[in-house]
């Protein structure tokens, strides 16, 4: 049965207690408090440096009530798997999670992601996109979009977005799905999942940052869902035993341009986008068909 939002209420056990310094409309820590809300009797989490590992607090603040273990930026990953080897050995049951920003993640994390992922190592990684380095101010980073103002492209970004779903599912993860903070029960119903597979799993979550990304911290849900609507942000899930993709239900009919809004409503949001010349938005329309171009070779 699909998650509900009453499930999500009911939910017996609370991953991200309240008090934590997470800021207003964070979308990390709304997808940190269900994703790993949804597995908490059995988590492990390993968090590199990042925002998260800010808002977890510290000494009697500390604001999660799973076990966590806080590591150096490049190495979670290695770590994570290096603790589910330990409690395999120990005879132990645990969902032992890699919770990274996409700095930690697309960047710096990406030898450790892929080793594990060559291995097979029995994790899932979750990597949040806040689309930059957030917590050390707000640099750009290889899941940054097409014309952004971060702190390191004031004029804008330039580069192509990593797409690192993409990355994972050439390099045979067991699953791999993309997720949004402004579909929860749609996020918690792929944690689920992807934990029934063995071999190493990933999941990207869109998760909005009003610091970085001069929205207003009320339109977090918006902008998330805007994402998705506009097909800046395609759902989807794939797996290697069937190599085939599944565009999630709340993302399908964005498959056809036509049902698409424009990308504009998303970007006229965010003050990140501000000043866009009209080559930087056809650039960004164009990376836009990139993803969908690539994700149609596996969808039926
Ligand atoms: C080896 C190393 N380089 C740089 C840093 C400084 N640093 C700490 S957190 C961070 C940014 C993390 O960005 P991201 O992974 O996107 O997570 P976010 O802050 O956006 O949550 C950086 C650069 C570090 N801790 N270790």
């Amino acid at each position: 049965m699909p998650t509900t939002l009453k499930d999500l209420m009911n939910n017996p056990k609370e991953a991200l207690l309240k008090g934590h310094f997470a800021c207003a409309g964070c979308g990390s820590a709304l997808a940190f408090r269900h994703a790993i809300g949804a597995i908490a009797d059995k988590a492990v989490v390993v968090i590199p440096a990042c925002c998260t590992s800010v808002y977890q607090g510290f000494g009697r603040g500390v604001a999660f009530d799973v076990p966590t273990i806080n590591v150096a930026f490049a190495s979670s990953d290695a770590v994570a798997a290096g603790i589910k080897h330990a409690m395999e050995k120990k005879g132990k049951e645990a969902h032992v999670v890699a919770w990274a920003g996409d700095g930690g993640t697309a960047d710096i994390g990406i030898a450790t992601l892929i080793g594990a992922c060559d291995r097979q190592d029995n994790i899932l990684h979750i990597m949040y996109s806040n689309n930059v380095y957030s917590n050390t101010g707000g640099q750009r980073s290889g899941d940054t979009p097409i014309g952004a103002r971060t702190t390191t492209t004031p004029f804008g970004n330039k580069a192509q977005r990593k797409m690192v779903p993409f990355i994972m599912m050439a390099n045979n993860a067991s699953y791999v799905a993309t997720a949004s903070v402004a579909y929860i029960p749609d996020l918690v119903d792929k944690v689920k999942k992807a934990i029934s597979y063995d071999g190493f799993k990933f999941i990207e979550i869109d998760a909005s940052c009003p610091v970085a990304w001069k929205s207003d911290s009320a339109d977090s849900i918006k902008v998330a869902r805007l994402a998705v609507e506009t097909g800046v942000w395609p759902l989807f899930e794939w797996d290697n035993k069937s190599n085939k993709a599944v565009l999630s239900k709340r993302g399908s009919k964005f498959r056809n341009k036509e049902n698409r809004k424009p990308i504009e409503e998303w970007l006229n949001i965010q003050g990140r986008f501000k000043g866009m010349s009209d080559e930087e938005i056809k650039n960004l329309y164009a990376d836009v068909d990139r993803q969908w171009t690539f994700l149609e070779k596996f969808l039926e």
